[in-house]
Formats: C-alpha cells, structure tokens, sequence
C-alpha cells in the first residue's frame, strides 16, 4: 500500500465520521451548514457568457458537489441578467424547484455562486430545503481535505469568516434594533430581544475563536518563513507547480520527483504544499512544491486564509502552470488560474505553462492550446510522454545566482567539491601537488566557502 491509497482512506473514514475539523465545533453549536449532503439539485443563474459556458458552470458544480460527497440528482439554470436580490432564482423558478425538490426527495440546493445571507434564507423558506451556495460547498471540501494543523486552522478560519454575517438571525436581530431608534423608542438592554443576546454571544465567540486562529496561524508563519529562509540561504532555486485544481499538479510532481503524493481524481485533493528537491538533467538542484489548486471565483476569504501557504508560489524563481488539456475549455482555467496568481502578488514570477494529460487531450484543443500560448510544454504525468524535454525547459529558466570558480581546493576539504558537484556546476577538476584545482560555477555562500578553503 502507497502513502497516497493510505491517505484516501484516511479521508473517507474521515468524512464518513462528521468531514468536520474539530476546531469548528463551537460554531456547530450555533449553525453550521454541513455539506454532507445525501441527494442534491444544483442551481445556477446564467447572466453572460455562452450557454456552453453556463453548463460548464454546472458540471463543475456537479463535481465539487460529488467530491464533498453527494449525489446531484439534478441540475437548473436559469437565465437572467442578475440573480434576484431577494431568492437568487427569480420567484416562479424558486417555486418550480421547491417542486422538483419534492418530486426528486432532494435534501439539499447548492446554488452556483455566492449568495447574501438574505437570499440563502429567503430561498430556504420557499423550498423548504437547506441552500448552500458554492462558496460554502468549497469551504467545505477544503474542510474535508486539510490535514495538518495549519491547513485545518486556514479552513476554520474561512468558514468562520463566513459564517459570521449568516448566523441565523442576524439579519432580523439588526433591523428589529434598526426599527427602534427609527421610532424614536429608547435602545438599550430591555428593547432587544432574547434572541439577539444570544447571536450576539455567539458572534462575541466566534471572533475570540477567530483571533485565536490568527494569532496561531502567525506562529506557524514564523516557523516557515524560517524554513523558507535557509532554503533561500542555501541557493536552492525553487519552483511552484501551480493550476487549476485535479490539472495534474501531484502527478507531475511525483513524476518529477517520485513524491508519492497524493493524487485523485477529485477537486482540492492537495492543500498542504508538499516541497521535494529534484535535480535537474544537467545535475542541478531544485526544490519543486506543489500547491493547492484554484478554481473560478476561489472564495475570497479562504485566498486570504491561505495567503501565507501560497506565498510559497509568490517566492518561487519559476511557476509550473499545469494546464488540464483534456479539459473543454482550458484557456479559460489558464485565465482563472492567472487572476488568482495576480491576486496573490505572483504575476511577476516566471511562468512556465504545463499542458498537461496529453495523452487523452483532443488533438484540436491542443492546436488551439499551443497556438494560444505557444510556449507551453504539452507532457503527460500520466505515460511520460514530454517530461525529459520539460525538465530541460526547466533547466534553462532557472535563474543563475552562480559565480565562477577557478581554485585549489586541498584535498581533505573534497566535500566541498561534491557540493559543488549538487548545487553548482564543475567545468574541470585536476588533480594536483597541492591539492584539486577546480574550475566552475557556485551558489554565493558556496563559493565564499570554497574561497576560504582555498586560502588554508
Ligand atoms: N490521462 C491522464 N490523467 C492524468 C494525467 N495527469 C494526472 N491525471 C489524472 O488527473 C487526476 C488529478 O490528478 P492530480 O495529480 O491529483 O491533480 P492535482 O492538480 O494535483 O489536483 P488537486 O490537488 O485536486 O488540485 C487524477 O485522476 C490523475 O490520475 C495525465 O497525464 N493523463
Ligand atoms: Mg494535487
């Protein structure tokens, strides 16, 4: 058994149990919207682009949908030029699917998109039915999926971000108090309600539980940075591989590297990034990391969140951008993919774009592809296809922070030459009198080292 099938099973049971981070259990207490939904019915508004487009919208739902663990036993569009302020669906089609809500025994609607705290309600009462939007439905893969105690601290704090304005009754509790002071009626204690203390409690734990987190989450950010700085120290160059979520990026790390990282075909199977070192043709060694996916429209607060893991993508010399080339429409992934990374300050990092799952790719997706970027490099992590002339892509677009070296090293400082020999590059060695005369080129601190043992 591979560390990955372990993993997979780790994460159903996981799921099977409650798919709940512990940190979140205060907030269940107050309202916690599980996805662990039996039979769902998604629900898009379709306000531009193409009806293709607008399909695709749902098809993706449908597989977040799936990868939270559900069944979509159906799917409805409507179009419109904005959703309705009041139900998101306009009225009619809100009573149309409370109908077919019924009809299909559906326990749930996801609606495509971020819906207010308003519309989420609204839209309960007519169907009857607890309404998640997409934004939870992806807080709550990410909830499933994170493991370690940084990841799950992320995820907490998300959720909790946006659970906050939609506790229920938050809304009502604020216009009831609204109302008062309009009516010229005294504020204070005795004009709340019962109901309001307690949200206001609640809201009063949720922020306390929320400055926990961050102050926690800034503890382990130290603790990176750190790591990160006697990466940096060491001369290592470092590469991000960064896409659209399930494009490929663990298998083509692991292809890379033999990682053995988790790899499923389900969306935000990765959120930890997992660094490795990999060497490239000429010899030369990097650190390759792979990251948590993106999708359209990434939820604001869980970017925000993980801000600090994709940092990793913003100090990267080079970005691997793996592009699913099987996909329909890759170009727009590619376009989602490069918002968020502007998004994240990491616009100015090299690129490199990966069409990746040649394999099974349709032949004029990829024409298209390559006419659209034509400096891509189509692989397959799959069959290998392409990865040796990608890893010498690589090869060349690793910034040389290297000086020349031309020195007599003597002979009982030879780990130094073999240094030389990982992190840098030898051009000759000769065996001489006084000791190995070297010639090449060396990372700064290795080539102060050499310097000094020189001069012995
Ligand atoms: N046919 C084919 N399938 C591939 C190839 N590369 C990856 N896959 C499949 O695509 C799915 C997703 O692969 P992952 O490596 O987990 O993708 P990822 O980008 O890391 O996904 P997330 O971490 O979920 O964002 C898996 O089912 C892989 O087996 C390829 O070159 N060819
Ligand atoms: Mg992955």
């Amino acid at each position: 058994m591979t560390a990955g099938e372990f993993d997979l099973e780790d994460r159903s049971a996981l799921r099977r149990v409650s798919g709940l981070s512990t940190e979140i259990e205060d907030v269940r207490e107050v309202e916690y919207r599980q996805v662990r939904l039996e039979r769902v019915i998604l629900a898009g508004v379709w306000t531009s682009g193409t009806l293709a487009q607008a399909e695709r919208a749902m098809r993706e739902l449908a597989a977040l949908a799936e990868t939270a663990g559900s069944i979509v036993v159906d799917g409805v569009i409507q179009r419109r030029d904005s959703p309705d302020p009041a139900t998101y669906l306009g009225s009619g089609k809100a009573v149309a699917l409370r109908d077919l809500v019924r009809t299909c025994g559906a326990d749930t609607v996801i609606c495509d998109g971020e819906l207010s705290p308003g519309q989420l309600r609204q839209l309960e009462d007519i169907v009857k039915v607890k309404v998640v939007d997409r934004t939870w439905l992806i807080l709550d893969i990410f909830a499933q999926h994170a493991r370690s105690r940084e990841g799950k601290a992320q995820v907490s704090l998300a959720q909790m971000q946006y659970l906050l304005p939609r506790l229920r009754g938050w809304g009502e509790s604020l216009s009831r108090q609204a109302g008062g002071r309009a009516g010229g009626a005294s504020g204070g204690v005795g004009t709340r309600g019962p109901g309001e203390t307690k949200i206001e409690t609640d809201r009063r734990r949720i922020r306390s539980r929320m400055a926990k987190l961050r102050a926690s989450l800034r503890d382990m950010d130290t603790a990176r940075d750190t790591q990160r700085s006697a990466r940096f120290r060491s001369s290592v160059a470092s590469v991000a591989v960064a896409g659209y979520t399930n494009a490929g990026k663990s298998s083509l790390l692991n292809r890379l590297t033999n990682a053995g990282v988790l790899v499923q075909d389900a969306l935000f199977a990765t959120l930890e990034p997992t660094v490795r070192k990999a060497r490239t043709p000429g010899g030369r060694e990097f650190t390759l990391t792979d990251t948590v996916g993106f999708i359209r429209h990434l939820p604001h607060d869980l970017v925000e969140a993980f801000r600090s893991t994709l940092e990793e993508i913003r100090e990267a010399d080079l970005i691997l951008h793996v592009v699913d080339g099987s996909d329909e429409a890759p170009w727009e992934q590619i376009a989602a993919v490069r918002a968020v990374l502007g998004d994240l300050g990491a616009a100015e990092v090299p690129e490199l774009v990966v069409i990746n799952k040649a394999d099974i790719a349709d032949a004029e997706t990829l024409a298209e592809l390559s006419r659209r970027e034509p400096d891509a490099v189509t692989v397959s992590a799959q069959t290998g296809l392409g990865i040796s002339a990608l890893e010498f892509r690589v090869e060349e677009l690793l910034p040389r922070r290297w000086v020349p070296v031309d020195l007599v090293i003597p002979f009982d400082r030879g780990e130094l030459i073999s240094r030389l020999h990982a992190s840098g590059r030898v051009d000759s060695v000769e065996y001489r009198d006084d000791g190995t005369h070297v010639i090449g080129q060396a990372p700064k601190d290795l080539a102060s080292a050499l310097r000094e043992a020189s001069r012995a």
